[in-house]
């Protein structure tokens, strides 16, 4: 009987003992498949942040686009953020116009309906900006909107 529990005891604590060896070589292999994917992916990762940071780059000036017409501008107010550098063209679509903002110096030529020009300035101070055209009663008649630098 004692013989009998002996082997028996032996059997289980041999079989029990198998499986918990190859568990510990399971998690080996667990283990070393994350650092795999890790080695792998921090390179992509790297890659595809330099890759938008050039874009960034390219688009640190901001685009508006502004469009003027008898006898207002479109948008009417214009939002950018500090030190932003803007590049605003200013589409005519009819009348003879152009488009001024004392603050920041900008002013384009006055051009005709179908032109655009367009200028760059940066935002360098805070603060709500008029923006107009300067031709005749133009601005008292409503050519006005407001730039938000924010
Ligand atoms: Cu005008």
């Amino acid at each position: 009987m004692i013989l009998l529990i002996v082997i028996v005891g032996v059997v289980f604590y041999s079989r029990s003992s198998l499986p918990s060896s190859n568990s510990t070589s399971d998690q080996q292999i667990t283990q070393s498949s994350p650092t795999d994917n890790q080695a792998s992916s921090s390179p992509s990762s790297d890659s595809s942040m330099s890759a938008e940071e050039s874009p960034n780059a390219n688009s640190q000036v901001k685009q508006l686009i502004v469009t003027g017409s008898n006898f207002k501008f479109e948008p009417s107010t214009l939002t950018i953020n500090k030190g932003d550098k803007v590049k605003i063209t200013f589409k005519n679509s009819a009348g003879v116009h152009d488009f001024v903002i004392d603050e920041f110096n900008v002013k384009t030529d006055t051009i005709s309906g179908g032109q655009d020009a367009s200028v760059e300035f940066t935002a360098s101070k805070t603060g709500t900006f008029e923006y107009y055209c300067s031709i005749g009663n133009h601005r008292a008649m409503g050519m006005v909107g407001t730039l938000t630098v924010q």
